[in-house]
């Protein structure tokens, strides 16, 4: 790999040491710590990234709030037309793009490629929706009068990206954000800078070419502080923050603390039941997909399997063959369905959550594994694991991001869904049942208490189509399809007398 990426990161017009700030093409001067993105796939480093400081921080929100005044000017239709020709430009660099993505946060090429038409996929939602901004009209007490509401652009939102998915969940933020007349700011993930790093270099060419101004995409890479100061800054109307929970909860603290909008899509503790009148050919692929895939590391992942006690045995049995043949390996090799964890930090807590649900009394079918020897030098590959538990064991109840996962036995379907609502987390969730009563039981308001909530797929693979997130710890936010785009926008309501009279509403005198 160490050959072609050198290609393809010249192709992206990524430097060997890049600065990690920029607004639109200006690159900024910075002078915060150098940082090495090492890839999980063969431990080498791909590039450096001096991060971004306090005064290149406040240079891309200034440039961003200039950038605001022209940018909101523009008819929405027209910075649609300019988002649909960033979506052309991820379409002609999609290769490059989607294998740095895969090298660099380790998911496998075709995930990195997935990622990549997430992106230009919502790029199309996005033009389409420029014309589509809609809102209602209402019909006034009064008469000769006029209701009507209207949404209007934000300003500047911040975007706090993870590394799971690096470049797509700042394009789901930034692409409707820009539709809507708003301007962004990107505090990509630590672990992912150089994906970042690449997007920012195709997205400042379209702005450039149109001549917008460049304060319209702003990038800052830069440490824990650098996401303070974006949390608490007045100047940024909305966050959005896709991570970690213990992440999510500081943020929105922050940014509550002074009453601005959030955007939280945190954490997540995924379950698929698999009823008694399941079809068991579909419940294996979508269960180990839902496990494996990524190693583990979506939001998405599948992390329990609730399955009815008649089933149990033949799902454990059928589960261990297609464990049994997962190839582990290099994510670049299209032969592999597993690739690295993100880091050795990873790998810990991968290790911790092992040992700590053995504690717990759970019971190993397939155990973990730390891979070593040829081919596993970067110390990030692990073997996907299966236990037995308890619904109610403390690491269950927690999301540890890797490959795991926990089978629990249940006997009726009310007891199966309690069992699946009973995690501090609500993001993705699914049933695999033929059996019509079962399934609308499940999405029903007594169901999955889960911002997606599936049936016969698995919970992992999210369409950009439909509004993203989930609720409780998972933060409740929003993003990408459906009406998600009403978050990045404000509301007003209009009043118009069009009479000689001034009648006031509830019917209220006041005569002079
Ligand atoms: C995430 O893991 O942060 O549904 C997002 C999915 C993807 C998005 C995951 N479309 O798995």
């Amino acid at each position: 790999m160490s050959q072609d990426i050198q290609s393809i990161l010249k192709r992206l017009k990524v430097d060997a040491d890049n600065k990690g700030a920029a607004v639109g093409n200006k690159w900024l001067n910075t002078s915060g710590e150098k940082l090495a993105s090492y890839s999980p796939v063969d431990g080498k480093v791909i590039a450096n990234v001096t991060l971004a400081d306090g005064k290149a921080y406040d240079e891309v929100i200034a440039e961003a709030q200039e950038a605001f005044k022209e940018w909101r000017q523009l008819p929405a239709p027209q910075r649609g037309e300019i988002v649909r020709q960033l979506g052309n430009e991820l379409r002609e660099y999609k290769q490059e793009l989607g294998s740095l993505v895969s090298y660099e946060m380790g998911k496998s090429l075709q995930e990195g490629l997935g990622e990549v038409q997430e992106m230009i996929d919502i790029c199309d939602f996005a033009v389409g929706l420029s014309r589509q901004l809609y809102g209602l009209t209402m019909h006034s007490e009064r008469p000769s009068h006029r209701m009507y509401e209207q949404w209007h652009p934000l300003g500047i939102v911040g975007i706090i990206s993870a590394f799971n998915f690096p470049v797509a969940v700042w394009s789901w933020n930034a692409a409707l954000a820009w539709v809507c007349g708003d301007v962004c700011v990107w505090k990509p993930s630590e672990k992912a800078p150089i994906s970042a790093i690449a997007c920012q270099k195709i997205a400042e060419r379209v702005f450039e070419k149109n001549g917008i101004h460049p304060g319209v995409c702003g990038l800052v890479i830069g440490d824990a502080e650098i996401g303070k100061k974006l949390a608490a800054d007045t100047r940024v109307p909305l966050i959005s923050a896709t991570g970690s929970t213990r992440m999510g909860k500081k943020v929105g603290e922050v940014v509550g603390a002074r009453l601005g909008k959030h955007i939280l899509e945190l954490g997540g503790n995924n379950a698929m039941i698999i009823s008694e009148h399941a079809d068991l050919n579909i419940v294996v692929p979508g269960a180990v997909f839902g496990a494996v895939g990524t190693a583990g590391q979506r939001c998405t992942s599948t992390r329990r399997l609730i399955i009815h006690e008649s089933q149990y045995e033949e799902v454990k049995e059928r589960l261990v063959k297609a464990y049994g043949q997962l190839r582990i390996g290099d994510p670049l090799d299209e032969n592999n369905h597993v690739g690295p964890l993100i880091d050795t930090d990873a790998v810990k807590m991968y290790q911790a959550a092992i040992e700590k649900v053995k504690a717990e009394g759970g019971k190993t079918v397939i155990d973990g594994e730390v891979l070593t020897g040829a081919g596993y030098e970067s110390g990030c590959y692990v073997k996907p694991a299966i236990f037995e538990a308890k619904a109610d064991y403390e690491i269950v109840c927690n999301e540890t991001f890797a490959p795991i996962l926990y089978l629990i036995k249940y006997s009726t379907i009310e007891e199966a869904i309690e069992i699946q609502n009973a995690v501090p987390q609500g993001l993705s969730s699914a049933i695999m049942t033929t059996n019509i009563r079962e399934s609308e039981l499940f999405l029903s308001h007594a169901g999955s208490d889960c911002g997606i909530a599936n049936v016969n797929i698995g919970t992992s693979g999210a369409e950009i189509g439909g509004a993203f997130g989930g609720e409780k710890e998972t933060g409740g936010g929003r993003e990408s399809g459906s009406d998600a785009w009403k978050a990045y926008m404000r509301r007003q309501t209009n009043t118009i007398n069009y009479s000689t009279e001034l009648p006031l509403a509830q019917g209220i005198k006041f005569e002079l």
